[in-house]
């Protein structure tokens, strides 16, 4: 009797088969890698045998050529992993019809998913733990990820329980256990424990090895940063009244730094410094030379400076204040986050006034206050009114409490100068919103209720993906920000059309989400790109490498969206990107493709006209593929007779049997 240690079953779409405890996954790698089988003394003649079969070669082909195709891709493609790989632990039950997009930049996997409705692994009805279910699934397909101990350079940062009672779990990617800048893998997975989307941006383990010894200390670190800060800006002490609603005034972190795959990996302190209420700068400093690699201001800002006050809309609004002492405030403890503590009230929306100073160590912000029912201060009162709208918003359509989704106070300053004068812009500063009376080109900044939703998506999505503010990252924040601004204020898709100047601004308007030109010509600031082939390929110095520039792009697509399914299905798949984390910190305008795809396909199905029309936004904006629909498998399925492929271990010879 010959012992047949290995079967192969072709059919129209090809198949592989595991029998018993072979691990066919294993056997077929070992085949590639040309490796001794499993009970071999001698060693097979590999290119005999797969010559000796036409499907067999392809086999071959395809193991071999995958990787590398993929990674000089210029754009992700889909890796078709075969049917049936089926775990011999018969532990999780794997999909069979994987799809592994890989990122451009670093050949790794970015975003996985599988076909049709199933997760990539089945973990239902065993006890895995979602860690454990995790790491089968790298460690099976360990080579894609291109990570040589994955449990070790993957770590566990964060687990966010989804709005449909799913899990999604970030992982940071480490190196001798220090974090690498920006590369994360996120896996989702749903409420039965199913894995079903790993999203990621990581870089192969570092070959050789990198050093983990530096010479410059922590404190020579910030004491750089703070040196370059004083040069761009002024450096002050934050008011005692709102030191507790910062988070943190100086941070330094050992990372390492791979931003360019060409280049060596660099060990780095990260320093964040805030060096006044309004700004925060993250630096990249090299720990052995000290060189300044890379900074920039990390909070969202936006619009130009310089003021002038206009009455706001002379609507006598109905509002939810606070009575302390005998004193009405600008607290509005209305909502669900409240913890009906009267003494010390949290989860409330709060107005302060800075009384038209710069916000400096010497402010002193107060809560908006009155003595009666009545307040005079039309634009603290619209920005009250206004908040509440935002928080409604995001309560009502996702149930999200607050802009961190646990409650957390929802501040806004107003009446703020810019060194003495009127200021002419509006801030999500990481921690509160800080809003400017305008000037010649803006009226207060308060009066756009999509100014007001905008900010504070910036904080939604601070407290969700995180999204790096330069680049494409940064624009896909802007995005998500103008996105939150066209759904709270919903009639139009235009941006801050209630706070520009007509004079200055011929559209009126901002921007116009449906027309990122804005009737302007390039070069006016008004015109933003509306197609990746006008793409402002830009330095950091400049708008962070164009965060407000390429958002236009962002925006066309989000609109050609929204105007073909509505925008209650646009919001639906948007939040659902950020809600399950679909996109990782330095995620660019591809992932955010894949992101939206996917949330579509969860939502309305594979086959939905919702989905199709999420592929031809991207398309008609040139980001991902250019046919619109789904990335072709790099293998197409063979056709024709069912054979059976047998190895005789003794033997070493190839039979191919006729279906019986
Ligand atoms: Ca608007
Ligand atoms: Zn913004």
């Amino acid at each position: 009797m010959k012992r047949i240690i290995f079967l192969l079953a072709f059919s129209t779409i090809y198949t592989l088969v595991a029998f018993g405890q072979i691990n066919t996954f294993d056997l077929l790698r070992k085949v590639k890698n040309k490796e001794p089988l499993p009970n071999q003394k001698v060693n097979l003649d590999y290119e005999k045998i797969i010559q000796a079969n036409k499907n067999f070669a392809q086999l071959k082909q395809f193991f071999q050529t995958t990787r590398k195709e993929q990674t000089s891709s210029s754009k992700p493609k889909t890796l078709m992993l075969p049917k049936n790989i089926i775990s011999p632990e018969a532990d999780l039950q794997f999909s069979d019809n994987i799809q592994i997009q890989y990122d451009e930049k670093y050949g790794t996997p970015c975003f996985i998913q599988a076909n049709g409705n199933q997760p990539l692994i089945k973990a239902k009805y065993y006890n895995f733990t979602l860690s454990k279910t995790i790491f089968h699934f790298i460690g099976r397909f360990g080579d894609e990820f291109q990570l040589k101990e994955p449990k070790n350079e993957l770590v566990e940062k964060e687990i966010i329980k989804t709005s449909d009672g799913g899990t999604a779990i970030r992982y940071q990617q480490v190196y001798n256990g220090i974090p690498i800048w920006g590369k994360e893998l996120i896996a989702n997975f749903n409420r039965f424990g199913d894995l079903e989307v790993i999203t990621a941006k990581i870089v192969p383990t570092f070959e050789p090895s990198v050093p983990v010894n530096y010479t410059v200390s922590k404190n020579a670190a910030i004491n750089i940063a703070v040196e370059d800060i004083r040069k761009r800006t002024l450096i002050q002490e934050i008011p005692e009244q709102l030191k507790r609603l910062v988070t943190n005034t100086e941070k330094a972190e050992l990372w390492y730094y791979l931003e360019n795959p060409n280049q060596k990996p660099t060990l780095i302190w990260v320093v964040e410094y805030r060096p006044n209420l309004l700004e925060r700068y993250r630096y990249f400093i090299d720990a052995n030379t000290g060189e300044i690699l890379e900074s920039y201001q990390a909070n969202p800002s936006d619009g130009p400076a310089i003021g002038y006050g206009l009455d706001l809309f002379n609507q006598n609004r109905q509002l939810n204040v606070f009575v302390f002492n005998g004193k009405y405030l600008l607290i509005n403890a209305s909502k669900p986050m409240y913890n009906q503590n009267v003494q010390s009230p949290n989860g409330v929306i709060v107005i302060y006034t800075n009384n038209n100073m710069d916000l400096t160590q010497n402010s002193q912000p107060t809560i908006v206050s009155s003595n009666t029912q009545n307040f005079s201060d039309p634009v603290a009162v619209t920005l009250h009114y206004f908040l509440d709208k935002v928080y409604d918003y995001y309560y009502n359509t996702f149930s999200r409490n607050s802009i961190d989704g646990n409650k957390k106070n929802i501040v806004g300053i107003v009446h703020v100068t810019d060194q003495g004068s009127s200021m002419a812009n509006a801030f999500w500063t990481g921690d509160f919103m800080v809003f400017g009376d305008g000037g010649n080109y803006f009226y207060p900044l308060a009066r756009g209720l999509d100014v007001i939703a905008h900010e504070f998506t910036h904080g939604v999505v601070q407290f969700t993906v995180d999204l790096e503010y330069k680049f494409q990252s940064g624009a896909l924040n802007e995005g998500f920000a103008d996105w939150g601004g066209s759904m709270v204020d919903r009639e139009d898709w235009l941006i801050g059309e209630d706070v520009v100047n007509p004079a200055y601004f011929p559209s009126g308007t901002m921007r116009d989400m449906s027309d990122p030109h804005n009737k302007a010509y390039p070069g006016d600031p008004n015109w933003l790109p509306a197609h990746m082939n006008e793409y402002q390929d830009l330095p950091l110095e400049k708008d962070n490498g164009g965060v407000h520039i390429n958002v236009g792009i962002i925006n066309k697509a989000t609109y050609l969206i929204g105007s073909a399914i509505g925008k209650d299905k646009l919001e639906k798949i948007y939040y659902r990107v950020l809600d399950k984390r679909y996109l990782t910190k330095q995620a660019n305008f591809v992932d955010f493709r894949l992101a939206c795809e996917r949330a579509a396909k969860e939502l309305f199905g594979d086959n939905s006209a919702e989905l199709q029309a999420v592929k031809n936004a991207f398309d008609a904006v040139g980001i991902g593929n250019s046919g619109g629909s789904a990335p072709n498998p790099d293998l197409p399925p063979v056709s024709g007779k069912h054979y059976i492929l047998a190895v005789d271990a003794n033997q070493f010879y190839l039979w191919r049997l006729e279906e019986t």
